[in-house]
């Protein structure tokens, strides 16, 4: 009982930190780094496509600058993970304006279409920068107003697109959406979210990943897909509706997995928590994973950086008996 308590106050804690906060991965999501490799790289390293695309919504209230920090933006070092010698280029692309998230090619990352849609804002590339390394590098500041204004997000939008241009290793980092150009603070009202994400599981088999796909009214089943997971653990679904039993497919090294879930009356207009736990005896380290979400439609869900509604106070149900 004690250790409960204990998890439920943690929970509660962490709920209160993260209301404002918009880095990416997210605190609630418990993903160390993003993973992009570099446009030669081996997919069976755990990049389907050497791409990645995030957005940021910013309220229509809000009139103050903005900046993206991305931490590590470098390819060589620390935390990246190197193939040979360092020859990896990465481009870091910053988009506003009309169809900067309307535009469908980029929200389902068609990588021969319009992903790169809307006005670019700022872009620069580093390969192995040892000034940049471990270290913060600042985009902005941007006008909120030069994002894409959309009602159903209640604001304006931006995007950041990380795409690998040449080399075959693998540029791990995190992004941090802040008010400041010097430092992370937080934009009140802000949050990230993203169609497809990739990034990297801890090593530690102790900590548990989470991502908070949104299911709006409309969605009465998931398709989730997932690639190079390496048979590291299990994927649970944990909502109001369920109490984690259910189980996502997981991949193996470089193959690419899907299920189908149904989705109760309950779930909707809210968030699942999705809990990525370890192989627990399977020493698997360093192991980057791409993963995506449709409706019934085969429309891609976004998940959010900032879990939506109440129900992550019900999410210590996924912490029993782990
Ligand atoms: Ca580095
Ligand atoms: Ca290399
Ligand atoms: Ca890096
Ligand atoms: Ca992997």
């Amino acid at each position: 009982m004690i250790r409960k308590n204990t998890v439920l106050t943690l929970l509660l804690l962490l709920g209160l930190t993260s209301s404002f906060a918009q880095p990416v991965p997210g605190l609630d999501e418990n993903i160390p780094h993003l993973v992009t490799f570099g446009s030669d790289g081996d997919v069976a390293w755990g990049d389907d496509s050497f791409c990645q695309i995030i957005f940021f919504k910013i309220p229509e209230s809000y009139s103050d600058p903005i900046y993206l920090h991305v931490f590590d933006p470098d390819v060589g070092g620390t935390i990246d993970e190197q193939k040979g010698k360092w020859d990896t280029q990465m481009s870091y692309s910053v988009f506003g304006g009309k169809g900067a998230w309307s535009e469908k090619d980029a929200q389902n990352m068609v990588m021969d279409g319009n992903y790169d849609s809307g006005t670019l804002l700022a872009s620069k590339e580093f390969g192995e920068v040892s000034k940049y390394d471990g270290k913060w590098y600042t985009f902005g500041p941007f006008n909120p107003s030069e994002g894409e204004l959309r009602s159903e997000f209640g604001g304006y939008v931006f995007k950041i697109i990380i795409e690998g241009i040449s080399g075959d290793d693998g540029n791990l980092y995190n992004l941090y959406l802040s008010n400041h150009a010097d430092r992370n603070h937080d934009v009140e009202g802000a949050s990230a979210f993203y169609y497809k994400y990739k990034f990297r599981l801890h090593d530690d088999i102790h900590e548990v990943a989470h991502i908070y796909p949104h299911i709006d009214e409309k969605v009465v089943s998931i398709k989730q897909t997932n690639f190079d997971w390496d048979n590291d653990g299990r994927i649970q679904i944990v909502s109001l509706a369920r109490l984690g039993d259910e189980l996502m497919a997981i991949s193996g090294d470089s193959k690419w997995v899907s299920s189908t879930h149904k989705i109760y009356e309950d779930e909707k207009t809210n968030s699942l928590d999705l809990q990525m736990i370890k192989n627990q005896s399977g020493n698997i380290k360093s192991n980057n994973v791409v993963i995506y979400l449709e409706n019934q439609y085969g429309e891609k869900l976004p998940f959010f950086s900032i879990p939506i509604g109440e129900f992550k106070y019900q999410s210590e149900i996924g912490f029993e008996g782990f």
